[in-house]
């Protein structure tokens, strides 16, 4: 992976071994380590297992520096709780309480545990059964090996293969959503799961068998069951991540952390069964002509009014908007950093620090686009797009967003065939695995009398156009809707989920900001044509749009803007509306669940 050499190291494998100089073949047969000298080391290191003080609010974390962890440094601290670095061997060791983060890709994250010892110190930790909790690549390590990029050996601490999932049964890849859990045994840290959804992002996944039965915790379905939990005396992990799955995900953290005041289990009421269905709240962003950064709304991407002054229209702070969709209910916030496409975003620092603060206090996906591209600045310094995508990760963001870029590759790869492996959307992707990874959409509706009129694929409408015509296609466009591409949104969607996109916003010019309803026709073509979620966006203007688009398509989740900001629906009543209509959701926001927040305000905590 030669691109990592751009992902910084926030701990210790920044000052000894740069994940960028380890190749995958120094993976070595770890997992027989484990097995066979995990006590008896063979590393010039002795490995003690510490005797835990068991009163400390200090956790210790283990950040191979990857990729984003923020988010749970961030729920850490909102929890109460103190971060402590892991930087050397000894300090997984002295651990009272680990957590173990994994983010990137498998193979490599192999590479920097064995390395550094870290692999080892782990498995020695794990085996002592010392307070352990991995979050998703985190619960994947332990097992014997991984298809990713493999096979390839893992911590072999639990039985088992990590395979892909299969999406030629209809089933999205990657897995990204709120999902049900069916707790298989008592795993303290669930106690207040109950029903309720948590957030999973990822392809590949562990599978229950009799080998590993008496680990399992629990194990959720898609496509088939698959582990999403395991728990072994003081050691847990979860595939799913807590600290996105907002309030039902802070317990769980919580519980882990905090063991001795939990209480008594608390009676859940949801009623998840299956992947929900999201409903994701997006702030178009930009400075206005104070240089003040604001978010905005257009009509038609029209962002100015229509008065004398011609300002920006502005509809409020984005932290402060962010912060009130997360507790309204919103199942992800996203950014769009609209001017981002004439604008250097790392010279945007007031964007990165709107990530900061809002990553602070919310805790579900945040996704950030707007001029993720390469980049020559005024002194002629170079930036990839790989490092403006990092800087975007570090301060925050679970995805980024790619728009006018994917569009040029897309065009590039049509005519060549070739896939160079140089583009922003095939780089970031192959660093930090496509779930990380939407291209935003931003197409028009063009009319033709006859389908062979044009090379791009067009529909049948559903209504005719201004001069009768029957059929459309749909004209992708660059800088922010300023200029018509040679190509389809249909031909973009299938290359770019080719190129490693993760997922689609499915934007339409035409409806944007009219609150007529989503482009039935235009989310059924794309939704139909690929096989990684698609989110709808663009002319939400009551509860029924969104009842339809869930009805009349396969998207997977559906967005708006306008109705949010001007309160014209709030976040609630739409998602009432959807159960009404027997629309599997995720509801986290329920009485109960909400003493997390309380108590973190008002209780010290105490081992
Ligand atoms: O091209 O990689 O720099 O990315 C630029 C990003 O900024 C793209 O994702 C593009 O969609 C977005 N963008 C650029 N200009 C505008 C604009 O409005 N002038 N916003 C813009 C696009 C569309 C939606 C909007 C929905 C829902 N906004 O995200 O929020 O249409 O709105 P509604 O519910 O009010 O109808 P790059």
């Amino acid at each position: 992976m030669e691109a990592v050499a751009y992902v910084s190291f926030t701990s210790f494998a920044t000052k000894s071994l740069p994940f960028s100089s380890l190749s995958q073949s120094s993976v070595i047969n770890l997992h027989q380590n484990c097995h066979k000298n995990t006590l008896k080391s063979k590393s010039p290191r002795k490995l003690v297992v510490c005797a835990s003080s068991g009163s400390s609010s200090v956790v210790t974390l283990l950040d191979y520096g990857a990729g984003n962890v923020r988010s749970v440094r961030n729920a850490i601290r909102y929890l109460g709780f103190e971060i402590e670095d892991v930087r050397t061997p000894e300090d997984i060791l002295n651990a009272d309480r680990l957590i173990f983060p994994g983010v990137g890709a498998f193979a490599s994250a192999m590479d920097v545990l064995t390395k550094t010892g870290m692999a080892e110190a782990l498995c020695t930790y794990i085996k002592n059964d010392r307070p352990f909790l991995g979050i998703c690549l985190g619960l994947q390590l332990l097992f014997e090996s991984s298809d990713e990029n493999g096979p390839v050996n893992g911590l072999g601490l639990i039985p088992g293969v990590v395979g892909r999932f299969n999406s030629s049964n209809g089933f999205r890849v990657p897995h990204i959503g709120w999902n049900a859990l069916q707790v298989a045994k008592d795993s303290e840290i669930l106690d207040d799961v109950g029903d309720h959804h948590v957030y999973f992002v990822h392809s590949y996944r562990a599978m229950p068998s009799d080998d590993n039965k008496e680990w399992v915790s629990s194990t959720c379905n898609y496509g088939d069951d698959f582990v999403a939990s395991i728990r072994r005396g003081n050691v847990h992990a979860v595939q799913f991540h807590p600290e996105k799955s907002g309030d039902v995900g802070l317990s769980v953290l919580r519980r882990f952390l905090n063991p001795k005041s939990q209480g008594t289990k608390k009676s859940t009421q949801g009623k998840a069964s299956k992947l929900a269905k999201r409903v994701i709240a997006c702030l178009d962003v930009r400075a206005n002509d104070k240089g003040d950064l604001v978010v905005t709304k257009g009509d038609q991407y029209d962002v100015r009014e229509h008065t004398k002054e011609n300002e920006v229209r502005n509809l409020g702070k984005p932290v402060e908007l962010a912060g009130q969709y997360y507790k309204d209910g919103a199942d992800e916030v996203s950014f769009l950093n609209i001017t981002g496409f004439r604008d250097f975003p790392l010279g945007d620092l007031p964007m990165l620090q709107v990530l900061r603060h809002t990553s602070e206090n919310v805790f579900v996906p945040l996704t950030v686009g707007g001029g993720i591209r390469d980049f020559t600045d005024a002194n002629g310094r170079y930036y990839s797009s790989l490092e403006v995508a990092s800087e975007y990760f570090r301060s925050g963001a679970d995805k980024i967003s790619i728009g006018s870029d994917a569009v040029y590759a897309a065009e590039e790869y049509i005519k060549t065939k070739v896939k160079t492996g140089k583009s922003s959307l095939e780089q970031i992707s192959k660093v930090y695995g496509n779930q990380a990874v939407v291209v935003s959409i931003d197409p028009r509706r063009v009319y033709v009398k006859d389908p062979n009129d044009v090379q791009f694929k067009t529909i049948r409408v559903t209504k005719p156009g201004p001069n009768g015509e029957e059929y459309a296609w749909y004209q992708c466009t660059v800088n922010g809707g300023r200029e018509g591409r040679p190509i389809g949104a249909y031909e973009l969607a299938k290359v770019v989920e080719e190129l490693g996109a993760g997922e689609i916003l499915l934007n339409c010019i035409d409806c944007d900001g009219q609150g007529k309803g989503f482009d039935i026709d235009l989310i059924k073509l794309i939704s139909d044509a690929v096989s990684i979620p698609v989110i709808a966006s663009s002319g939400a203007g009551a509860v029924e749009h969104f009842s339809e688009v869930f009805m009349k398509t396969n998207a997977s989740a559906a967005l708006a803007a306008g109705i949010f900001h001007r309160k014209e629906v709030p976040i609630q009543s739409v998602k009432e509306h959807l159960l009404k209509e027997g629309i599997e959701l995720n509801q986290t926001m329920e009485a109960g669940l909400l003493e997390v927040r309380m108590e973190r305000a008002t209780t010290k905590i105490s081992y």
